[in-house]
Formats: structure tokens, C-alpha cells, sequence
């Protein structure tokens, strides 16, 4: 074992080297002695557990998760009579690791509820400043090549408690779980419009989903023939009912709220549709009360998810501090942490593949030794974007804020070892 006098520190308050990950290990299991094993009369010390001793039940048609993790749950609040179907879940991000997130804890996002559609009753249709009108059967849909791809899906309302005067007691899911990553699966969007041929005033794509909301967004044109993905299969699988089923738009990068769900249909026009999810919503009002609209992609951020809020440390020692980070400009190249709220620095780990527009997963060793600390972490994109504190972002877009909320933000740990939101 290495003594705690050869870690490297390198940040204040016992942040130590990215290194000390590769093989030191942070383990707290005992470790095992041979002897230990086998008494003198050379019986096990232990215990053969009842799972060890009898069959288990057999294989099943469809996997359910161990009961000792059921209690992971999105955080689906109680229905609202006024609000059919309306709300949001949130992933349980303080419970998961790596960066694609299980399709049963997707968040979910919905204005209408959940549409109960049959693919053999469903249409896409591709209208609108094109050469001919076309419309796709599911079935029809299946033989196009598709791609796959790794991206985020985050609502631009994420984390927008941290607009409020004073920082809400919250978890890493309900404060920052409006986000999820996953391989998308899809058709590019270009290959179908190519195939209604596009008419050369056509600017924009209005993209128009079949759940009660009618939901609608106005795409440019330009992004549609670049990344946007008519998706089918979500992590393997034919989405899920709550991510669009039969199909969806998937725009990489963008705020969640233009991936249209349940799509039904996309036409061509000149100027945007100006539909309300654009208008009276999804806009950015600034500090002189104008409004910033078509702000599309979602900034370069980071979350710690352990420790994190309402979390409990109860012993001093070796951590390991993790999170996610993502920008809708790009890779992220570099996450570093703070122990210190913010006044030293240390270099993560960047521990999973790095794609564009999507979870990249951080880590970096952390030595408590019970004084309060001021856990944050702080992404820094390809385009060369940092993520800004709260107090830069708050000066730059005002008191009206409410969506595109990519502050760094700050676990505060008493000496009991309580972990709380905090503001620096
Ligand atoms: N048709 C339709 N599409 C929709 C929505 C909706 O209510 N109806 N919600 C939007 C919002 S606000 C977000 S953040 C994302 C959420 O996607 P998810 O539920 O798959 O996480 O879907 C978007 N697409
Ligand atoms: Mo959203």
C-alpha cells in the first residue's frame, strides 16, 4: 500500500494526481491474506452463501434489473389533473456510471403525454418546398442505411435552480437530471430530404410531432443536412414510448426540446414556423428584457454526480470524485476539478471515448481528511469554450434567465460530511 505521504497533491484541500486512478487502486476491501481464507483444521471461515447453494431461476424472455437496484428510479412526480400527461422525469445520475444512460432511466420530457401509436397506423410525411411530397411507412423507413452515433440529449431547462437567489437542497438528479446520453440509431435526415429534392427557397425544416401537444420546432436548414438523425433505435432497441416510438427527430447538440418526438412531419419552408415551443417558450429573455430567440445548441458543461447533493461521506479518506461532461459545440478536451470552491485546480481524468455532442466521463482521486470542502468541476470544449461560474453567467445573461443554464456548479461538504448545493 502507499503511504498517504506519496500521494501527489495537486490542488488545494487534497485533491490528488489523475495518476494515482491507474492501478494504486482506492479500494477500501479488506484485503484477503491466504491464511485468512482457511482455518487451521483447513474449513472455510466463512459462510457459503444460500444463492451458492441452490439453482437460481432460469433464463426469461425479456431481463429485469437486480431488486437490490430498484430503488434507481427517474424522479416521475405525482400526474397533474390540469396537465394531462405533461411533466418531466429525471435521470438518476448520482446512481450511474459511464456515459450512456439505461433506456428504462432516459429522462423523459413530455407536453401531452405519451402517444400510444401503432407503426403500422403512423406516417412520416415530407412536405413543404420540396420537389415531390413523400410519405414513409415505419416498415418503409426500417430498409433505409442507418448510422449510429453517441450523443447527449439535454432539455435546455436543465439546472436552472441555479438561476434562483439562494441554492435549492437538491440531488444530482434533481438538479442537473434532465440530461442522458445514448447511441441513437437512424436514417440521416439529408438522404430523405435529398430524396423529395429540396427547392432552393427552402431555409428551414419544421418538424412537427403526432402526440396530442402537436408539438413542433423550426430546424435550419443547414443543421438538417449536417447532423440531424430521423431516429428509430435508441441503445440498441426500437425506442422507447417515452423517447418518440416509432420515430424521432434527433438533433445532436441542440436543446432536447427541437429533437421532436412521435414525428409525423417535416416541411420545408421558407421562414421558421414560429411555433410556441419557439415563441413563447424555449426563448432566452436578457437583462433588458429582450428575448433571444433560436438559441440552439447547449453550452459546454460539467456535473459532478459523487459526491453529490444529499449524499453522506461517513468515513475520512480516499474518494474517488466523478462526473459527466458534454458540450453541443463539440469534444470536450479537459474537465478539471476544485476542492477549494473554485481557487486551485486540478486536472481529471477523461476516462471513457470522447465524441462530439456527447457524455464524456471525468474522474479524479480525492483525499478528505474531514475539513469542509467546495466540490466543482469545469469543462473545457473543442471550440476552446470554458463553462463559466455562476456569478460570470448570471452577469452576462441577467435575472431573467430560465433556460441554457451551464454554470459550474458547487457541492458544498460540511466536516460532518453532508454534501449540499452551494453557491461561491
Ligand atoms: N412531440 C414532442 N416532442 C418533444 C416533446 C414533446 O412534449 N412532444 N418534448 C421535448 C422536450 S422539451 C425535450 S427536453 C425532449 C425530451 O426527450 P426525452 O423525453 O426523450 O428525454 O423531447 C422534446 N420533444
Ligand atoms: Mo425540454
Amino acid at each position: 500500500m502507499t503511504k498517504s505521504t506519496e500521494w501527489q497533491r495537486v490542488a488545494g484541500n487534497g485533491l490528488l494526481s489523475r495518476r494515482h486512478l491507474l492501478g494504486l487502486g482506492l479500494s477500501s476491501a479488506s484485503v484477503l491474506a491466504s491464511s485468512a481464507v482457511l482455518g487451521a483444521d483447513g474449513k472455510a471461515l466463512f459462510e457459503i452463501p444460500g444463492w451458492s447453494r441452490q439453482a437460481g431461476p432460469g433464463p426469461s424472455g425479456y431481463g429485469q434489473r437486480s431488486v437490490h437496484t430498484a430503488f434507481m428510479q427517474r424522479d416521475a412526480g405525482a400526474p397533474d389533473p390540469l396537465y394531462p400527461g405533461g411533466g418531466a422525469s429525471r435521470s438518476p445520475l448520482q446512481h450511474l456510471q459511464g456515459t450512456i444512460t439505461p433506456n428504462s432511466l432516459h429522462f423523459e420530457r413530455h407536453h401531452a403525454g405519451i402517444p400510444a401509436i401503432d407503426p403500422a397506423g403512423h406516417q412520416l410525411v415530407i412536405n413543404g418546398l420540396v420537389k415531390q411530397a413523400l410519405a414513409f411507412s415505419y416498415e418503409s423507413l426500417l430498409s433505409y442505411p442507418m448510422v449510429s452515433r453517441f450523443y447527449f440529449l439535454e432539455c435546455s431547462g436543465n439546472s436552472r435552480s441555479l438561476y434562483g437567489a439562494r441554492p435549492g437542497n437538491g440531488t444530482a438528479q434533481t438538479i442537473h437530471g434532465l440530461l442522458s446520453g445514448a447511441e441513437w440509431t437512424g436514417i440521416p435526415l439529408s438522404t430523405l430530404l435529398d430524396e423529395a429534392g429540396i427547392l432552393g427557397s427552402a431555409q428551414w425544416v419544421s418538424a412537427v410531432g403526432a402526440d396530442a401537444a402537436s408539438m413542433g420546432r423550426s430546424v435550419p436548414l443547414n443543421k438538417a443536412l449536417d447532423d440531424v438523425l430521423v431516429a428509430l433505435y435508441q441503445n440498441g432497441e426500437p425506442l422507447r414510448p417515452e423517447q418518440g416510438y416509432p420515430m424521432r427527430l434527433f438533433v445532436p447538440g441542440w436543446e432536447g426540446n427541437i429533437s421532436v418526438k412521435w414525428l409525423t412531419q417535416l416541411k420545408l419552408t421558407q421562414e421558421p414556423s414560429q411555433f410556441r415551443d419557439e415563441t413563447s417558450k424555449y426563448t432566452d429573455t436578457m437583462a433588458d428584457k429582450t428575448s433571444l430567440q433560436f438559441t440552439f445548441p447547449m453550452g459546454c458543461k460539467s456535473v459532478i454526480t459523487s459526491p453529490s447533493g444529499q449524499m453522506q461521506l461517513r468515513r475520512h479518506g480516499l474518494y474517488q470524485i466523478t462526473g459527466v461532461a458534454w458540450s453541443g459545440n463539440g469534444t470536450i478536451t479537459r474537465v478539471e476539478v476544485s476542492a477549494d470552491g473554485g481557487q486551485t485546480w486540478a486536472e481529471a481524468m477523461l476516462d471513457s471515448a470522447q465524441h462530439a455532442k456527447a457524455l464524456t466521463r471525468f474522474r479524479i482521486p480525492w483525499s478528505w481528511d474531514g475539513a469542509t470542502a467546495q466540490l466543482m468541476s469545469r469543462a473545457t470544449d473543442s471550440t476552446g469554450a470554458v463553462q463559466p461560474t455562476r456569478t460570470a453567467l448570471l452577469a452576462e445573461r441577467g435575472e431573467n434567465s430560465f433556460y441554457h443554464c451551464n454554470a459550474i456548479q458547487c457541492w458544498g461538504v460540511s466536516a460532518a460530511g453532508d454534501v449540499n448545493n452551494a453557491y461561491v
